[in-house]
């Protein structure tokens, strides 16, 4: 896949610029990097914070794969980015399935994956990634799901957004090489990573409330749950909280 980034200064989102691109042709590989987004958003259309001095970033990507498997690159991405993170400035990040990338109990950052299908064939992905990277989470509202951390505030020095991005993208064109063949190998990168897999969870959904062990993840990037009872639960998607 070859990179080709295009910066931008503000936008609403990263995402929304990305799907127009993708909506007029772009290639795989097309990156659009914002300096601050004023609609950037997470899941669900909730708000994401975007302020200057994060890194914000979507990657277009034309998986030819059916819908379905398409969850297992939000796995892949958190994989990719956080193992870049973590090379790059010696933090010790973790993912919590299936989108939040974490140090300690604080969120750095998050992946979405937005996806634009017919039938059973996907035309794009677009992949968005946010980084706090020299951000100063005190300044952000106290009603965030979980409280926030930056790069800048674990390490204690400032550090620098391009090379923060190159490494993600020389890790992500590096890991989607892997995605058609070798995801086992994402997984077991991603099992490493993992701060919920041994642990006792709660994954909202709408209307339904899932609580267990989380034991292991599927080949499509699906959570096992075992509930009290010792049924097993396939968790697609929803919000995870850790009890225990
Ligand atoms: C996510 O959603 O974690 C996915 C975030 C993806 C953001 C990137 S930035 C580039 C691209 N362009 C976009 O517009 N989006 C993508 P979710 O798991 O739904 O988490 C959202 C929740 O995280 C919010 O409801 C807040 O509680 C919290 N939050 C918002 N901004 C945050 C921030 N900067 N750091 C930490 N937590 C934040």
């Amino acid at each position: 896949m070859k990179i080709s980034i295009t910066k931008l200064d503000t936008v609403s989102s990263t995402q929304d610029h990305a799907k127009h691109l993708a909506e007029g042709g772009a290639t795989e590989g097309t990156v659009v990097v914002a300096r601050v987004q004023d609609h950037g958003r997470g899941r669900l259309g909730r708000r994401w914070l975007s302020p200057e001095g994060g890194l914000w970033f979507s990657l277009i990507l034309r998986p030819a794969c059916p819908p379905a498997r398409v969850a297992g690159l939000t796995l892949l991405a958190a994989v990719s980015v956080t193992e870049a993170i973590n090379a790059e400035t010696g933090v010790k990040a973790g993912i919590k399935w299936p989108n939040d990338i974490l140090i300690g109990d604080k969120k750095l950052g998050g992946v979405l994956t937005e996806m634009t299908a017919t039938m059973n064939v996907v035309d794009y992905v677009v992949m968005g990634i946010g980084l706090n990277v020299n951000v100063a989470t005190d300044k952000f509202p106290h009603d965030l799901l979980m409280p926030a951390t930056s790069l800048q505030e674990e390490t204690s020095r400032e550090a620098n957004l391009d090379e923060i991005l190159d490494v993600c993208l020389k890790n992500l064109a590096r890991d989607y090489e892997l995605f058609g063949g070798h995801f086992n190998d994402i997984m077991s990168r991603w099992k490493a990573l993992s701060l919920v897999l041994g642990r006792q969870v709660t994954v909202s959904q709408p209307g339904k409330c899932i609580s267990g062990t989380a034991f292991d993840v599927d080949g499509d990037g699906a959570l096992l749950v075992s509930d009290d009872q010792g049924a097993t639960h396939v968790v697609h998607a929803g919000d995870l909280s850790i009890l225990r």
